[in-house]
C-alpha cells in the first residue's frame, strides 16, 4: 500500500503534465492514493487525466475489460463481489469501476454496494472505484474506458465495470467493455421486457441471476428465444435499430460491434449469494475474450475505438456550440432566422463555420 507522504500528493501548482507524470509514475509502482487521484481526476474531466493518459494508454491494452449491466436489484454488485473473490484464487488483480447513476442524494445503492465489497476491501490486488454519471450519457463511453485504462495500465488485469442498465448507458459502457455481461433475474416483470431487446443488443453472455428462485431455468428459456429474435431483427435491419436513436455512439457500434456473431450469447444461471455458475461464467468470459482476439475481435477494437472517439468528440462539439452561442454575432444570426432573412440551414452552417475558426 502507499504511504501518505508519497510526493506524488505534494505537488501543488505544477503544470498538469508534470503533475500527470508524478501522479502515473506513483500510481504505475502500485501508489493506491496515486491510482485514486488519477481515477478522481478522469471522473471529474481535469486536464491533469488528458496528460495521464496520453502516457498510460500506450501502457494499457492488455486486460480484459468486462462490462456488466442490467436492471436495478438484479444482483450487479452481489456478483462482481463473487467474480473477484473467483478471479483473486486464480490469481488475477481485479479492478472495479461502479458508475452510479444516482445523485449524491440517493447514494443508498452504493452505500450496499460498498458493504458487499468490504470484504475485498484489504486487499491490494483489489482496487474498487464508484463514479457518478453525472446525470447525461454523453462522455460515458469516453470517462469509463479511461477509468480502464487507467487500471489495465497499473497491471490489473481484469476490469470490471458495473453499470444500471437504463437505455443509453450500457450502450456507451460496451463501447469500453471487451465483452459485456447482461445480469437478468427471474420474474422481474412484463414492463422491462422492453429494455430487455435494448440491452440484449449488447450483449455477449447473458446472465440469469438469483438462480435460487423460481422461474430462474424459465427466464433463461425465454431469454434464449428472445436473442434469437433479437440476432434476426439485428441480421434483417443492420444500422437501423432503435437503440442507437439519438445516441452519441455511431451506429457502426451496434452493426460492427460483434455482428454478425461468431455465435449467439450464451446464457448461464448463477446465484450470486451461494456463488453457485460463478466458476462457470469466468470461464465464459475466458472464452468470448479468446474469441475477440481472432479476426472478429479487431472489427470489433476498431468499432470501440470509433465510439470512444466520437463520444468525446460529440462531447466537445456541444461545449464548443454553447461556447460559440456565448459569443457576439449568434444573437445576430439567430435574430436574421426569426426575422426570416435567413433560413435555419444557412444559419447551422455559419455557426458550425465558427467552430472551425
Ligand atoms: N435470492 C438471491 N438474491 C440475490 C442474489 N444476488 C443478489 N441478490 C440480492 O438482490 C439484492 C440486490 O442485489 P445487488 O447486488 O445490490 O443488485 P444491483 O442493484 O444489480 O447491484 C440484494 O438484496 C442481494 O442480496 C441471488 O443470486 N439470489
Ligand atoms: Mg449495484
Amino acid at each position: 500500500m502507499s504511504t501518505s507522504s508519497a510526493p506524488a500528493t505534494g505537488v501543488a501548482g505544477a503544470d498538469p503534465a508534470a503533475r500527470a507524470r508524478v501522479l502515473t509514475d506513483a500510481a504505475t509502482n502500485g501508489d493506491r492514493r496515486a491510482l485514486a487521484r488519477l481515477l478522481t481526476a478522469v471522473e471529474n474531466r481535469t486536464p491533469i487525466a488528458e496528460a495521464a493518459l496520453r502516457v498510460l494508454y500506450p501502457k494499457a491494452g492488455r486486460a480484459h475489460i468486462v462490462g456488466i449491466t442490467g436492471a436495478p436489484g438484479a444482483g450487479k454488485s452481489t456478483l462482481v463481489a463473487v467474480l473477484i473473490a473467483e478471479a483473486r484464487r486464480a490469481g488475477r488483480a481485479v479492478g472495479v469501476v461502479a458508475v452510479d447513476p444516482s445523485s449524491p442524494i440517493t447514494g443508498g445503492a452504493l452505500l450496499g454496494d460498498r458493504v458487499r465489497m468490504q470484504a475485498h476491501a484489504a486487499d491490494a490486488d483489489v482496487f474498487i472505484r464508484s463514479m457518478a454519471s453525472r446525470g447525461h450519457a454523453g462522455g460515458l463511453a469516453a470517462t469509463s474506458a479511461a477509468a480502464a485504462a487507467v487500471l489495465d495500465a497499473c497491471d490489473f488485469d481484469l476490469v470490471l465495470i458495473e453499470t444500471v442498465g437504463t437505455g443509453q448507458s450500457e450502450v456507451e459502457v460496451a463501447a469500453a467493455a471487451d465483452t459485456t455481461v447482461v445480469l437478468e433475474a427471474p420474474e422481474m416483470g412484463d414492463e422491462i421486457q422492453a429494455i430487455k431487446a435494448g440491452l440484449l443488443e449488447v450483449a455477449d453472455i447473458v446472465v440469469v441471476n438469483k438462480g435460487d428462485r423460481p422461474g430462474a431455468q424459465r427466464t433463461a428459456s425465454q431469454l434464449r428465444a428472445m436473442l434469437v429474435a433479437v440476432a434476426r431483427v439485428g441480421a434483417a435491419d443492420r444500422g437501423h435499430h432503435g437503440a442507437t436513436e439519438g445516441s452519441v455512439v455511431p451506429p457502426s457500434i451496434l452493426t460492427t460491434r460483434g455482428r454478425p456473431r461468431p455465435k449467439q450469447p450464451e446464457v448461464l444461471i448463477t446465484t450470486a449469494t451461494s456463488g453457485d455458475g460463478i466458476p462457470e461464467l469466468l470461464a465464459a468470459l475466458n472464452r468470448h475474450r479468446g474469441l475477440g482476439r481472432e479476426g472478429p475481435g479487431a472489427a470489433a477494437r476498431l468499432a470501440r475505438a470509433q465510439a470512444q472517439v466520437w463520444s468525446i468528440l460529440a462531447e466537445r462539439t456541444r461545449a464548443s456550440l454553447a461556447e460559440s452561442h456565448r459569443r457576439a454575432g449568434t444573437t445576430a444570426i439567430l435574430q436574421a432566422v426569426a426575422d426570416h432573412e435567413l433560413d435555419p440551414f444557412a444559419a447551422a452552417d455559419r455557426l458550425l463555420a465558427t467552430l472551425r475558426e
